[in-house]
């Protein structure tokens, strides 16, 4: 079995190599690869990327795109990429903590599931801004409200998916709506979401977070309009 790791890249110079370097190390059942995907970082992230591509390729690709789309265009980029069986999404920052892939991956390998979050507000959360922690409350009840499901933490960025299923759901999201989709879509698929308690701790704007305030309209209309369109896999 083989994990496919898809990193989304923004300017991101002071962690990305940390977390590459955490991705190739962490000891889990499976083989991996992992899509780099850069749109036009001008912090030098690029070249480290460059780098790291030239030290460890195959394992490793790289996407340099000439525009800033956003991490959503960026995961639909790195979709034709995939040659594994799970797909997870990792962000270069450190907010996450990717020696958690160990239990995450677990129900793949079992075969006990086709779609898992991790979730932080099951395990435990640090430092994370009031004005996030609402909006992360409202995205998990509208989702569970909206879609009859008892999750979480809608918001998580650990979320992954088998591969076959991930490319019938056909992303369509630009920015962080690509959370909401996901989820509407497996909702809407009746693909159950499995949730494994996760640590979080995170950073601020000035650190380099890039979610705006706007990302919690577009996620809110994006899980209206997917309950009210539907979705069908093909
Ligand atoms: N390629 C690319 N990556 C992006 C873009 N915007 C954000 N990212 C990356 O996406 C990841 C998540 O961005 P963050 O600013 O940390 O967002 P967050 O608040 O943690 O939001 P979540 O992804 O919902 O957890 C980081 O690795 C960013 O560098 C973009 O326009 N293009
Ligand atoms: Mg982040």
């Amino acid at each position: 079995m083989k994990l496919s790791v898809i990193v989304p890249v923004l300017n991101e110079k002071n962690t990305l190599e940390k977390v590459i370097e955490k991705l190739l190390t962490v000891d889990i059942p499976m083989d991996k690869e992992i899509i780099i995907v850069d749109d036009n970082s001008t912090d030098g992230s690029s070249q480290i990327m460059d780098s790291l591509y030239e030290k460890y390729k195959p394992v490793i690709k790289v996407i340099h795109k000439k525009q800033t789309e956003g991490k959503g265009n960026a995961i639909q980029s790195a979709t034709p990429l995939i040659t594994g069986d799970v797909v997870i999404i990792q962000d270069a920052d450190m907010e996450y903590n990717i020696e958690e892939y160990r239990v995450l991956v677990k129900p793949f390998i079992e075969q006990t599931a086709e779609v898992v979050f991790g979730s932080r507000f099951m395990g435990k959360i640090e430092k994370m801004a009031p004005q996030n922690m609402i909006a992360n409350r409202i995205l998990t009840f509208l989702a569970n409200f909206l879609y009859g499901l008892k999750i979480t933490d809608e918001a998580t960025a650990y979320k992954l998916i088998k591969a076959d299923l991930f490319r019938k759901f056909k992303m369509q999201a630009k920015r962080f709506e690509f959370c909401p989709e996901l989820l509407a879509k497996a909702a809407l698929g009746k693909h159950k979401i499995t949730e494994i308690p996760i640590t979080y701790r995170a950073r601020t704007v000035k650190e380099g977070k890039k979610i705006k305030w706007h990302d919690l309209i577009t996620a809110i209309n994006t899980l209206i309009r997917y309950r009210i369109t539907g979705f069908k896999e093909n």
